[in-house]
């Protein structure tokens, strides 16, 4: 009989604890300081939506678990370096990420640095190893290397950094947050499907249709979130948005469109998932999970 979701839900986020840390190089291996460092900001915490959807995207497409395990961990080692270099007084200045002392707080500047860089290249060599053919993995590397750079996750990063104090227009607003936040959930999809069977130009369509409506609900949903929970719920300083002159969804349309907006998007993503029938069920069941959070 199929899992329930919550069930599913919690025992994946509960493998992924064990997955990152035999991924990642052991705290006892010199130098001991990074690595510890390593296992502080990706263990712990989080709540592994990345993951969730490499695991969703792999059991539609029949993916062997080692490759989707690799695939869960590299891109939550992405994430996690990205939050750290997003902390750090360059950045965004926060002193609290997953109700903990950022990196830079615990450690220093130059660690919080390293300890992203570190992660980034971790991610790419656990993506390589595998028994996996190699056309496959050449093709999921590729995959997560467009979505976590210049034309991704660190684009949008870029846009953002400038748009402090601007005025951006929705469209602009949607861009950036399509390039910082939704090319990560895309290829989290994405890569779970690379490492099942081949799909079909149909398939790759409605991933893709599926991805970009779960990644822009994530982010109107985070906006939505900076302005209505409070620090201790969502661990990271509340309502930085506003304090730091942001756009946001919330500040462009207003909550209850935004709140709108979120659920004809939740909608959008079933939508995609049409052609996949009860198959795509964990898909459907993370666009929820993603729309009705609260932290
Ligand atoms: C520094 C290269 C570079 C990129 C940073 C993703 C990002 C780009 C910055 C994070 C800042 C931020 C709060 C973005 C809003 C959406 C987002 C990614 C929230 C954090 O993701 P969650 O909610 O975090 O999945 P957890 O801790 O649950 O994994």
């Amino acid at each position: 009989m199929r899992q329930d979701f919550t069930g599913w839900r919690k025992a994946v986020q509960s493998d992924m604890e064990g997955l990152l840390q035999s991924h990642l190089p052991s705290a006892d291996k010199l130098p001991q300081r990074l690595h510890e460092a390593m296992h502080y900001a990706v263990l712990d915490g989080g709540k592994r939506v990345r993951p969730l959807l490499v695991f969703a995207a792999g059991e539609l497409f029949d993916a062997p678990r080692d490759a989707v395990e690799r695939a869960a961990c590299a891109v939550e080692m992405i994430h996690a370096y990205s939050l750290v270099h997003d902390d750090m007084p360059c950045m965004d200045d926060d002193d609290l990420r997953r109700g903990k002392p950022t990196v830079h707080k615990q450690y220093d500047e130059a660690m919080a640095l390293l300890v992203g860089d570190a992660l980034q290249s971790q991610a790419f060599d656990v993506l390589s190893g595998g028994t996996l053919e190699a056309s496959r993995k050449v093709a999921m590397l590729s995959c997560l290397a467009r979505a976590s750079g210049s034309q991704g996750m660190c684009g949008g990063q870029a846009i953002d950094l400038a748009s402090v104090g601007i005025a951006l227009s929705r469209d602009q607003l949607e861009q950036m947050h399509r390039l910082k936040t939704g090319a990560l959930l895309e290829a989290s999809v994405m890569l779970g499907a690379l490492a099942g069977k081949s799909l079909q130009d149909s398939e790759v369509s409605s991933l893709h249709a599926y991805s970009a409506a779960v990644g822009l609900a994530f982010q109107v949903v985070d906006d939505i979130l900076d302005t209505t929970a409070d620090s201790a719920t969502l661990g990271k300083t509340a309502g930085k948005d506003a304090a730091n002159n942001k756009p946001t969804y919330v500040s462009i349309l207003g909550l209850d469109e935004s709140l709108a907006l979120a659920e004809k998007l939740r909608q959008d993503a079933h939508e995609a998932l049409r052609q996949f029938g009860d198959r795509a069920a964990r898909l459907g069941e993370l666009a929820d999970l993603i729309v009705q959070r609260s932290t």
